[in-house]
């Protein structure tokens, strides 16, 4: 298969670009990352060449660009041959919560960027904010108990639900979010996943800091 390129933006800040990048990790698709800093001038130069959106994550892949980070997920799908729930009612409610997640979730998103070296950040309670992680939740567990079988994963095996939903588990960790306990269980099969904590080590080792995402204290 000719090589793919998956650019990116900072691991510790880029929720988007966590999504294609630990789903690629997962299907077993080889390939080249390239990463630019957002916020910089560089930034600003080199998307500008590369995205239409001027957003990252892009792929790039035998001349064609994909650009948003669902639809590269689906492209990684088609490539490899798996990445969505087999069964087909299975696989329609993960396109539905993926979907969701994608469209979705904005309050809890800006009042708690994603900071993934970031622990102990705390901020003034929020309804809406509750509301959405409480529907986040939900969406855990429904899946989980319906079409979770006997894998650790939203249903069951590694899927594009897990990849969306990854960075939604680093911005409940960061602030602290108070969870149920089953939800606390996939927190913890999410953060002890080897392509998560090869993420975060990325992350840890950044120098860069944006201080719009830099939240709470
Ligand atoms: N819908 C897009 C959104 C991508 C997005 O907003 N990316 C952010 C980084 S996480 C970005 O590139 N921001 C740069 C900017 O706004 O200048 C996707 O799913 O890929």
């Amino acid at each position: 298969m000719s090589p793919l390129l998956l650019t990116i933006g900072n691991k510790n800040y880029s929720s988007w670009s966590l999504r294609p990048w630990i789903l690629l990790k997962h299907l077993g698709l080889q390939f080249e990352e390239r990463l630019i800093p957002l916020d910089t001038a560089e930034f600003a130069r080199d998307i500008a060449t590369i995205s239409p959106t001027r957003r990252v994550p892009v792929l790039q892949h035998d001349g064609l660009l994909v650009w948003d980070s669902l639809a590269i997920c689906e492209y990684a799908c088609e490539l490899a041959g798996r990445g969505w729930p087999a069964a087909r009612d299975a696989r329609a409610v993960a396109r539905a919560v993926c979907a969701e997640m994608h469209a979705g979730f904005s309050i809890l998103r800006s009042q708690w960027p994603m900071n993934a070296r970031a622990l102990g950040r705390r901020t003034t309670a929020n309804p809406e904010r509750a509301a959405d992680i409480a529907r986040v939740e939900d969406i855990w567990a429904d899946s989980r108990r319906r079409f979770g079988g006997d894998g650790p994963w939203l249903f069951g095996e590694y899927s594009v639900a897990d990849a969306m939903y990854a960075p939604v588990v680093l911005r409940l960790r960061t602030y602290g979010a108070h969870l149920r306990a089953e939800s606390v269980e996939y927190v913890a099969t999410v953060l002890a996943d080897a392509h998560m904590r090869e993420w975060l080590a990325a992350a840890e080792a950044e120098s860069w800091s944006i201080d719009a995402s830099e939240i709470g204290r």
